[in-house]
Protein backbone atom coordinates (compact mmCIF):
# COMPACT_ATOMS: atom_id res chain seq x y z
CA UNK A 1 0.00 0.00 0.00
CA UNK A 2 1.83 3.46 -0.77
CA UNK A 3 1.82 6.07 1.60
CA UNK A 4 0.36 9.33 -0.04
CA UNK A 5 1.08 11.32 3.47
CA UNK A 6 3.52 13.04 1.97
CA UNK A 7 3.10 13.51 -2.08
CA UNK A 8 6.35 13.14 -4.65
CA UNK A 9 6.30 13.62 -8.10
CA UNK A 10 6.90 9.70 -8.05
CA UNK A 11 3.81 9.04 -6.17
CA UNK A 12 1.16 11.45 -7.45
CA UNK A 13 0.17 9.32 -10.16
CA UNK A 14 -0.70 6.11 -8.18
CA UNK A 15 -2.66 8.63 -5.34
CA UNK A 16 -4.48 10.16 -8.38
CA UNK A 17 -5.49 6.59 -10.09
CA UNK A 18 -7.17 5.61 -5.75
CA UNK A 19 -9.36 9.07 -5.86
CA UNK A 20 -12.90 8.27 -7.85
CA UNK A 21 -13.93 12.28 -7.54
CA UNK A 22 -10.91 12.51 -9.90
CA UNK A 23 -10.92 9.87 -12.58
CA UNK A 24 -13.42 12.23 -14.82
CA UNK A 25 -10.58 15.02 -15.04
CA UNK A 26 -7.66 13.33 -15.47
CA UNK A 27 -6.04 10.22 -16.91
CA UNK A 28 -4.00 8.27 -14.95
CA UNK A 29 -3.99 4.32 -17.26
CA UNK A 30 -1.25 5.88 -19.31
CA UNK A 31 1.51 8.67 -18.78
CA UNK A 32 1.21 11.39 -16.26
CA UNK A 33 3.35 14.16 -16.27
CA UNK A 34 4.46 15.51 -12.66
CA UNK A 35 6.00 18.90 -11.38
CA UNK A 36 6.05 20.31 -8.07
CA UNK A 37 6.23 24.20 -8.34
CA UNK A 38 5.05 25.05 -4.93
CA UNK A 39 7.18 28.39 -3.83
CA UNK A 40 5.17 29.39 -0.91
CA UNK A 41 6.03 29.10 2.63
CA UNK A 42 3.63 26.16 4.21
CA UNK A 43 2.72 23.54 0.86
CA UNK A 44 3.93 21.24 -1.86
CA UNK A 45 1.93 21.99 -5.26
CA UNK A 46 2.07 19.67 -7.98
CA UNK A 47 0.84 20.32 -11.25
CA UNK A 48 -0.49 17.70 -13.36
CA UNK A 49 -0.75 16.21 -17.08
CA UNK A 50 -1.95 13.65 -18.80
CA UNK A 51 -1.27 12.03 -22.39
CA UNK A 52 -4.81 13.75 -23.59
CA UNK A 53 -3.43 17.56 -21.97
CA UNK A 54 -5.98 17.40 -19.39
CA UNK A 55 -4.29 18.72 -15.73
CA UNK A 56 -5.38 19.96 -12.57
CA UNK A 57 -3.31 21.41 -9.14
CA UNK A 58 -2.54 18.92 -5.98
CA UNK A 59 -1.76 21.03 -2.99
CA UNK A 60 -1.05 18.69 0.02
CA UNK A 61 -0.11 20.63 3.04
CA UNK A 62 2.90 19.55 5.22
CA UNK A 63 2.82 19.26 8.95
CA UNK A 64 5.27 22.42 9.19
CA UNK A 65 5.98 24.96 7.80
CA UNK A 66 7.91 24.54 4.23
CA UNK A 67 10.39 26.99 4.29
CA UNK A 68 11.02 25.99 8.32
CA UNK A 69 10.76 22.29 9.24
CA UNK A 70 10.82 23.17 12.86
CA UNK A 71 7.73 25.17 13.26
CA UNK A 72 5.28 22.33 13.16
CA UNK A 73 1.53 23.52 11.40
CA UNK A 74 -1.72 21.95 11.54
CA UNK A 75 -2.72 19.74 8.47
CA UNK A 76 -6.32 20.50 9.07
CA UNK A 77 -5.55 24.22 7.31
CA UNK A 78 -6.43 21.75 3.93
CA UNK A 79 -9.99 21.37 5.31
CA UNK A 80 -10.28 25.58 6.18
CA UNK A 81 -9.27 25.95 2.69
CA UNK A 82 -11.41 23.63 0.70
CA UNK A 83 -14.41 25.20 2.53
CA UNK A 84 -12.99 28.80 1.90
CA UNK A 85 -12.65 27.81 -1.44
CA UNK A 86 -16.33 25.97 -1.82
CA UNK A 87 -17.73 28.93 -0.41
CA UNK A 88 -16.77 31.26 -2.36
CA UNK A 89 -17.29 29.48 -5.74
CA UNK A 90 -20.19 29.50 -4.30
CA UNK A 91 -20.64 33.47 -3.85
CA UNK A 92 -18.22 33.78 -6.86
CA UNK A 93 -17.19 31.61 -9.18
CA UNK A 94 -15.68 33.91 -11.32
CA UNK A 95 -12.71 35.14 -8.91
CA UNK A 96 -11.71 31.82 -7.40
CA UNK A 97 -9.93 28.60 -9.18
CA UNK A 98 -12.40 25.32 -9.04
CA UNK A 99 -12.20 23.08 -6.48
CA UNK A 100 -12.54 19.31 -7.92
CA UNK A 101 -11.80 17.22 -4.57
CA UNK A 102 -10.58 17.28 -1.45
CA UNK A 103 -9.00 14.42 0.24
CA UNK A 104 -9.23 14.88 4.43
CA UNK A 105 -7.21 11.85 4.79
CA UNK A 106 -4.15 12.92 2.91
CA UNK A 107 -4.74 16.59 3.48
CA UNK A 108 -4.75 17.08 -0.39
CA UNK A 109 -6.91 19.45 -2.37
CA UNK A 110 -7.32 18.96 -6.39
CA UNK A 111 -7.64 22.47 -8.00
CA UNK A 112 -8.16 23.92 -11.47
CA UNK A 113 -4.54 24.32 -12.93
CA UNK A 114 -4.19 27.53 -13.57
CA UNK A 115 -0.80 27.75 -15.08
CA UNK A 116 -1.71 29.74 -18.20
CA UNK A 117 -2.23 32.62 -15.31
CA UNK A 118 0.65 34.44 -13.89
CA UNK A 119 0.74 35.22 -9.97
CA UNK A 120 0.27 39.03 -9.38
CA UNK A 121 3.05 39.67 -7.65
CA UNK A 122 5.45 38.54 -9.91
CA UNK A 123 4.33 40.49 -12.63
CA UNK A 124 4.27 43.42 -10.69
CA UNK A 125 7.89 42.45 -10.01
CA UNK A 126 8.61 42.47 -14.01
CA UNK A 127 7.00 45.86 -14.20
CA UNK A 128 3.38 44.35 -15.76
CA UNK A 129 0.61 45.99 -13.51
CA UNK A 130 -2.61 44.65 -14.81
CA UNK A 131 -4.53 47.11 -13.46
CA UNK A 132 -7.93 45.82 -14.44
CA UNK A 133 -6.98 43.34 -11.80
CA UNK A 134 -8.08 45.50 -8.66
CA UNK A 135 -11.11 46.12 -9.56
CA UNK A 136 -12.25 41.90 -10.14
CA UNK A 137 -10.76 41.50 -6.83
CA UNK A 138 -12.90 44.29 -5.31
CA UNK A 139 -15.86 42.86 -6.77
CA UNK A 140 -14.55 39.32 -5.34
CA UNK A 141 -14.13 40.71 -1.69
CA UNK A 142 -17.42 42.21 -2.05
CA UNK A 143 -19.63 39.07 -3.49
CA UNK A 144 -17.58 36.63 -0.60
CA UNK A 145 -18.29 39.43 2.22
CA UNK A 146 -22.00 39.89 1.28
CA UNK A 147 -23.24 36.23 1.02
CA UNK A 148 -21.12 34.86 3.77
CA UNK A 149 -22.20 37.57 6.00
CA UNK A 150 -25.81 37.73 7.83
CA UNK A 151 -26.69 40.24 5.42
CA UNK A 152 -26.64 37.11 2.74
CA UNK A 153 -27.29 33.66 4.68
CA UNK A 154 -29.68 32.75 7.23
CA UNK A 155 -29.00 33.44 10.54
CA UNK A 156 -28.64 29.73 11.44
CA UNK A 157 -26.82 28.88 8.56
CA UNK A 158 -24.10 32.13 9.05
CA UNK A 159 -23.73 30.70 12.50
CA UNK A 160 -22.82 26.59 11.50
CA UNK A 161 -20.65 28.31 8.49
CA UNK A 162 -18.75 30.56 10.81
CA UNK A 163 -18.50 27.34 13.27
CA UNK A 164 -17.47 25.58 10.81
CA UNK A 165 -14.39 27.77 9.18
CA UNK A 166 -12.93 28.39 12.93
CA UNK A 167 -8.99 28.26 12.04
CA UNK A 168 -7.44 29.05 15.27
CA UNK A 169 -3.69 28.00 14.57
CA UNK A 170 -3.57 30.22 11.54
CA UNK A 171 -5.16 32.53 12.80
CA UNK A 172 -2.73 32.91 15.66
CA UNK A 173 -0.07 33.10 12.91
CA UNK A 174 -1.78 36.28 11.35
CA UNK A 175 -1.83 37.57 15.02
CA UNK A 176 1.53 36.97 16.08
CA UNK A 177 3.41 37.39 12.54
CA UNK A 178 1.56 40.79 11.22
CA UNK A 179 -0.02 42.50 14.56
CA UNK A 180 2.73 42.03 17.34
CA UNK A 181 5.91 40.35 16.39
CA UNK A 182 6.93 43.50 14.24
CA UNK A 183 6.61 45.91 17.25
CA UNK A 184 8.66 43.94 19.42
CA UNK A 185 12.04 42.05 19.82
CA UNK A 186 11.54 38.81 18.14
CA UNK A 187 13.60 35.96 16.36
CA UNK A 188 11.73 36.04 13.08
CA UNK A 189 12.50 39.95 12.65
CA UNK A 190 14.82 40.92 10.25
CA UNK A 191 15.57 44.53 8.68
CA UNK A 192 18.87 46.17 7.00
CA UNK A 193 21.50 47.85 9.07
CA UNK A 194 20.53 51.14 7.62
CA UNK A 195 16.19 50.52 8.46
CA UNK A 196 17.02 49.65 12.38
CA UNK A 197 16.50 53.29 13.22
CA UNK A 198 13.65 53.33 11.57
CA UNK A 199 12.16 50.24 12.99
CA UNK A 200 12.71 51.88 16.55
CA UNK A 201 10.49 54.75 15.14
CA UNK A 202 7.36 52.69 14.93
CA UNK A 203 8.28 51.20 18.30
CA UNK A 204 8.31 54.20 19.88
CA UNK A 205 5.30 55.75 18.39
CA UNK A 206 2.50 55.42 21.13
CA UNK A 207 -0.58 56.55 18.84
CA UNK A 208 0.57 53.73 16.06
CA UNK A 209 0.85 51.10 18.61
CA UNK A 210 -2.03 51.52 20.12
CA UNK A 211 -4.15 51.48 16.66
CA UNK A 212 -2.22 48.02 15.97
CA UNK A 213 -3.54 46.80 19.26
CA UNK A 214 -7.57 47.67 18.59
CA UNK A 215 -6.29 46.34 14.56
CA UNK A 216 -5.79 43.53 16.53
CA UNK A 217 -8.76 42.96 18.96
CA UNK A 218 -10.86 43.44 15.75
CA UNK A 219 -9.04 40.89 14.08
CA UNK A 220 -9.58 38.53 16.82
CA UNK A 221 -13.05 39.21 17.26
CA UNK A 222 -14.91 40.59 14.37
CA UNK A 223 -16.75 37.83 12.50
CA UNK A 224 -18.38 39.68 9.70
CA UNK A 225 -17.83 37.26 7.03
CA UNK A 226 -15.47 34.46 5.42
CA UNK A 227 -12.48 36.75 4.26
CA UNK A 228 -9.82 34.63 2.30
CA UNK A 229 -7.17 35.50 5.41
CA UNK A 230 -4.08 36.38 3.36
CA UNK A 231 -5.35 38.37 -0.25
CA UNK A 232 -1.73 39.23 -1.14
CA UNK A 233 -0.65 40.30 -4.16
CA UNK A 234 1.04 36.75 -4.28
CA UNK A 235 -2.40 34.84 -3.80
CA UNK A 236 -3.71 36.16 -7.32
CA UNK A 237 -3.86 34.91 -10.51
CA UNK A 238 -4.19 37.06 -13.56
CA UNK A 239 -4.13 36.81 -17.19
CA UNK A 240 -4.96 39.65 -20.01
CA UNK A 241 -7.18 38.81 -22.61
CA UNK A 242 -5.88 37.95 -25.83
CA UNK A 243 -6.70 36.41 -29.11
CA UNK A 244 -9.65 34.99 -27.71
CA UNK A 245 -8.99 34.17 -24.66
CA UNK A 246 -10.57 36.68 -21.68
CA UNK A 247 -8.90 38.07 -19.21
CA UNK A 248 -9.30 36.41 -15.94
CA UNK A 249 -8.50 37.12 -12.11
CA UNK A 250 -8.79 34.85 -9.30
CA UNK A 251 -7.68 34.57 -5.67
CA UNK A 252 -5.97 31.78 -4.71
CA UNK A 253 -4.34 29.85 -1.20
CA UNK A 254 -7.33 30.68 0.98
CA UNK A 255 -6.17 28.54 3.89
CA UNK A 256 -6.02 31.63 6.41
CA UNK A 257 -9.86 31.98 5.77
CA UNK A 258 -11.78 32.44 8.88
CA UNK A 259 -14.87 35.05 9.87
CA UNK A 260 -12.99 38.28 10.14
CA UNK A 261 -13.40 42.19 9.63
CA UNK A 262 -14.01 42.09 5.69
CA UNK A 263 -11.60 45.14 5.53
CA UNK A 264 -8.98 42.68 5.94
CA UNK A 265 -8.59 41.06 2.99
CA UNK A 266 -9.27 44.78 1.27
CA UNK A 267 -6.34 45.86 3.05
CA UNK A 268 -3.91 43.02 2.65
CA UNK A 269 -3.73 43.83 -1.13
CA UNK A 270 -3.73 47.06 -0.40
CA UNK A 271 -0.49 47.67 1.40
CA UNK A 272 0.88 45.14 -0.70
CA UNK A 273 0.11 47.86 -3.86
CA UNK A 274 1.90 50.04 -1.44
CA UNK A 275 5.17 47.43 -1.92
CA UNK A 276 4.91 47.50 -4.86
CA UNK A 277 4.50 51.33 -5.90
CA UNK A 278 7.56 51.91 -3.22
CA UNK A 279 9.63 48.95 -6.06
CA UNK A 280 8.71 50.81 -9.01
CA UNK A 281 9.88 54.25 -7.62
CA UNK A 282 13.23 52.71 -6.13
CA UNK A 283 13.43 51.30 -9.63
CA UNK A 284 13.30 54.49 -11.11
CA UNK A 285 9.77 54.31 -12.55
CA UNK A 286 7.74 57.24 -11.19
CA UNK A 287 4.59 56.56 -14.07
CA UNK A 288 4.11 52.82 -12.97
CA UNK A 289 4.35 54.09 -9.51
CA UNK A 290 1.71 56.06 -9.81
CA UNK A 291 -0.67 53.47 -11.89
CA UNK A 292 0.30 51.17 -8.99
CA UNK A 293 -1.17 53.70 -6.14
CA UNK A 294 -4.16 54.00 -8.16
CA UNK A 295 -5.05 50.59 -7.39
CA UNK A 296 -6.13 50.72 -3.80
CA UNK A 297 -8.96 53.34 -5.26
CA UNK A 298 -10.42 50.83 -8.42
CA UNK A 299 -9.89 47.80 -5.56
CA UNK A 300 -12.49 50.12 -3.41
CA UNK A 301 -14.72 51.78 -5.55
CA UNK A 302 -15.29 48.30 -7.57
CA UNK A 303 -15.92 46.78 -3.58
CA UNK A 304 -18.23 49.30 -2.91
CA UNK A 305 -19.86 49.52 -5.78
CA UNK A 306 -20.66 45.85 -5.82
CA UNK A 307 -21.29 45.51 -2.10
CA UNK A 308 -23.93 48.21 -2.51
CA UNK A 309 -25.72 46.40 -5.28
CA UNK A 310 -25.91 43.53 -3.58
CA UNK A 311 -27.75 45.47 -0.38
CA UNK A 312 -31.25 45.28 -1.33
CA UNK A 313 -31.31 41.78 -0.62
CA UNK A 314 -30.34 41.89 2.93
CA UNK A 315 -32.41 39.38 5.22
CA UNK A 316 -33.87 42.24 7.28
CA UNK A 317 -35.26 45.43 6.20
CA UNK A 318 -36.83 46.77 9.01
CA UNK A 319 -33.92 46.98 11.03
CA UNK A 320 -30.75 47.09 8.50
CA UNK A 321 -31.70 50.25 6.57
CA UNK A 322 -29.58 52.46 4.49
CA UNK A 323 -28.07 54.12 7.11
CA UNK A 324 -26.80 50.73 8.60
CA UNK A 325 -25.37 50.73 4.63
CA UNK A 326 -23.38 53.89 4.95
CA UNK A 327 -21.97 52.86 8.80
CA UNK A 328 -20.56 49.84 7.72
CA UNK A 329 -19.29 51.27 4.20
CA UNK A 330 -17.58 53.81 6.33
CA UNK A 331 -16.05 50.63 8.83
CA UNK A 332 -14.75 48.87 5.84
CA UNK A 333 -12.79 51.23 4.52
CA UNK A 334 -11.65 52.51 8.23
CA UNK A 335 -10.66 48.98 8.79
CA UNK A 336 -9.09 49.02 4.90
CA UNK A 337 -6.47 51.43 5.96
CA UNK A 338 -5.24 50.58 9.12
CA UNK A 339 -5.26 46.59 7.86
CA UNK A 340 -3.40 48.00 5.06
CA UNK A 341 -0.75 49.59 6.78
CA UNK A 342 0.24 46.92 9.29
CA UNK A 343 0.40 44.54 6.02
CA UNK A 344 2.91 46.66 5.01
CA UNK A 345 4.37 46.68 7.91
CA UNK A 346 4.78 42.98 8.63
CA UNK A 347 6.54 42.83 5.17
CA UNK A 348 9.38 44.80 6.07
CA UNK A 349 10.31 43.82 9.19
CA UNK A 350 8.84 40.27 10.28
CA UNK A 351 8.83 36.64 8.97
CA UNK A 352 7.47 36.45 5.20
CA UNK A 353 9.12 39.84 3.61
CA UNK A 354 7.98 40.37 0.08
CA UNK A 355 10.05 39.71 -2.63
CA UNK A 356 9.18 43.36 -4.29
CA UNK A 357 11.45 44.27 -1.66
CA UNK A 358 13.71 41.30 -1.03
CA UNK A 359 15.01 41.75 -4.29
CA UNK A 360 16.06 45.34 -4.52
CA UNK A 361 19.66 45.76 -4.70
CA UNK A 362 20.61 46.97 -0.73
CA UNK A 363 21.00 50.43 -1.40
CA UNK A 364 17.86 50.74 -2.86
CA UNK A 365 16.24 48.24 -0.76
CA UNK A 366 16.59 50.49 2.61
CA UNK A 367 15.00 53.34 0.83
CA UNK A 368 11.96 51.24 -0.53
CA UNK A 369 11.92 49.75 2.98
CA UNK A 370 12.16 52.88 4.92
CA UNK A 371 9.06 54.27 2.82
CA UNK A 372 6.82 51.58 2.93
CA UNK A 373 7.09 51.56 6.87
CA UNK A 374 6.48 55.64 6.89
CA UNK A 375 3.56 54.87 4.49
CA UNK A 376 2.31 52.24 6.69
CA UNK A 377 2.38 54.46 9.53
CA UNK A 378 0.36 57.26 8.05
CA UNK A 379 -2.29 54.66 6.29
CA UNK A 380 -2.66 53.89 9.94
CA UNK A 381 -2.96 57.24 11.69
CA UNK A 382 -3.98 59.12 8.99
CA UNK A 383 -7.25 56.97 8.02
CA UNK A 384 -9.69 59.33 10.03
CA UNK A 385 -8.56 62.79 8.62
CA UNK A 386 -8.29 61.89 5.07
CA UNK A 387 -11.11 59.64 4.42
CA UNK A 388 -10.87 58.46 0.87
CA UNK A 389 -8.70 56.05 -0.24
CA UNK A 390 -7.64 58.36 -3.17
CA UNK A 391 -6.43 61.04 -0.19
CA UNK A 392 -5.02 58.18 1.88
CA UNK A 393 -3.01 57.11 -1.90
CA UNK A 394 -1.96 60.58 -2.69
CA UNK A 395 -0.52 60.80 1.04
CA UNK A 396 1.41 57.34 0.23
CA UNK A 397 2.54 58.71 -3.09
CA UNK A 398 3.83 61.89 -1.09
CA UNK A 399 5.86 60.17 1.60
CA UNK A 400 7.55 57.52 -0.62
CA UNK A 401 8.79 60.06 -2.88
CA UNK A 402 10.47 61.75 -0.23
C1 LIG B 1 4.38 30.77 8.54
S1 LIG B 1 3.37 31.42 7.34
C2 LIG B 1 4.00 32.99 6.97
C3 LIG B 1 3.10 33.81 6.14
O1 LIG B 1 2.86 33.18 4.89
C4 LIG B 1 1.52 33.39 4.51
O2 LIG B 1 1.45 33.87 3.22
C5 LIG B 1 0.91 34.34 5.53
O3 LIG B 1 0.96 35.69 5.11
C6 LIG B 1 1.74 34.10 6.72
O4 LIG B 1 1.75 35.16 7.62
MG1 LIG C 1 -0.17 31.71 0.66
Amino acid sequence: MTDFSQLTVDTVAAYLAQRPALAERIRTDGPVDVVEVGDGNLNLVFIVHDAAGASLVLKQSLPHVRTDPSWPMTRERSAREALVLRTHESADAEHVPALYDFDDSNYVLAIENLSDHSVWRSELNEGRVHGFAAAEIGRYVARTAFHTSVFGLDPIEQKKLAAASINPELCEITEDLVFTEPYIEHPHNAVLPANEPDVAALRADRALLAEIGIAKYRFMTSAQSLIHGDLHTGSVFVRDASGGVSASVRAFDSEFGFFGPTGFDLGALWGNFVIAAARALALGSPERASEILSLPASLWSAFEAEFRSLWPSRRDDRVWGDDVLEALIAEFRQDAAVYAGAKAIRRIIGFAKASDIETLDPVLRQGAARGVLRAGRALILERKALDTVEALSAETAAILHE
